[in-house]
């Protein structure tokens, strides 16, 4: 009996130790998908370090009016530095994971990762748009975020995106509003709605970027139905995706199909990375010098 009682005991100390911290890293059953990774490239080491010397952008939040949902809805806006409203800017939106919202990319500290790739030229001076990717009435990280209920807030955001989002953007800062200034990346949950929404809405975004995307990232053959199609309308698709991260299939899979079908896409594999900010950091350095060029 006090056998039993102690089993029960470990099983619930594992269940909450479970609910705090999701082991992202394992998925059984799961089988590893050989494919070809792109070079690892190692970031340098003061990419995410504040310089004093480079100018800085500005962090604000805004909320915008979602007729998808009927709420009102939040986002994070980095403005490059100097941003002037008598300049056009290209937009990215960078979308968040399961335990996220609006907030969560701020981790990454993109603010100073950005400052230094314009400070550098390496990148060139864009806006993003961290919104709040789970468009529900409560789009709060709060209770079973693993829920149906609460992972369904994840895929109806494709159309508070499209529909709701962008407009907004549009209207309140000064950027270009076509597909070739666009473009979508985001971590894990956030991974899965970039390569579902980008590879979908190919007339929406040239550049889509995944890191360590989740298992809600669709089937290549959904994300990529018409060859051709894709071919000539999406300008890069990225990945990357630490090594020891269980969710490593839903890029593999992606990669192996495009290389099959010559399909240009990059996945590199951040070497013994797991499902953290470490690899979302380098996702965003690399990727953030890739696109509106
Ligand atoms: C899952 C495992 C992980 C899943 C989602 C995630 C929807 C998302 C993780 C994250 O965003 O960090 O089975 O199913």
């Amino acid at each position: 009996m006090k056998k039993l009682y102690l089993a029960s005991l470990m099983a619930l100390a594992a269940l909450c130790a479970n609910a705090q911290e999701p082991q992202i890293g394992r998925m059984p059953g799961m089988p590893k998908i050989e494919c070809n990774f792109n070079e690892y490239k190692p970031a340098p080491e003061d990419f995410d370090k504040e310089n004093a010397s480079a100018e800085k952008g500005s962090i604000e939040e805004v909320e915008y009016e979602s007729k998808t949902v009927g709420t009102k809805r939040k986002a994070t806006i980095y403005l490059p530095p100097n941003y002037d409203s008598s300049k056009k800017y290209p937009v990215m939106y960078l979308l968040h994971g399961i335990g996220g919202d609006h907030k969560e990319w701020m981790i990454g500290t993109p603010n100073i990762i950005m400052d230094n790739l314009i400070a550098q030229k390496k990148a060139v001076p864009m806006i993003i748009v961290m919104p709040n990717g789970r468009a529900l009435a409560d789009d709060s990280a709060q209770g079973n975020i693993y829920s149906a209920e609460k992972v369904k807030g994840f895929e109806i955001f494709e159309r508070d995106l499209i529909d709701d989002l962008i407009p907004f953007i549009q209207n309140k800062y000064s950027t270009y509003t076509d597909k070739a200034h666009r473009a979508i990346a985001g971590l894990s949950m956030g991974g899965g709605q970039s390569l579902n929404f980008g590879l979908g809405n190919l007339d929406t975004f040239d550049y889509v970027g995944g890191f360590s995307s989740a298992p809600n990232t669709k089937q290549p053959d959904q994300l990529i139905p018409d060859v051709n199609t894709t071919k000539k309308e999406n300008k890069l698709l990225w990945m990357v995706c630490g090594g020891e991260d269980g969710l490593m299939f839903n890029s593999a899979r992606l990669k192996k199909f495009c290389d099959e079908k010559n399909v240009p896409c990059t996945l590199i594999e951040y070497p013994g990375g797991h499902h953290d900010f470490v690899v979302w950091k380098y996702g965003l350095y690399n990727y953030a010098q890739l696109i509106f060029k």
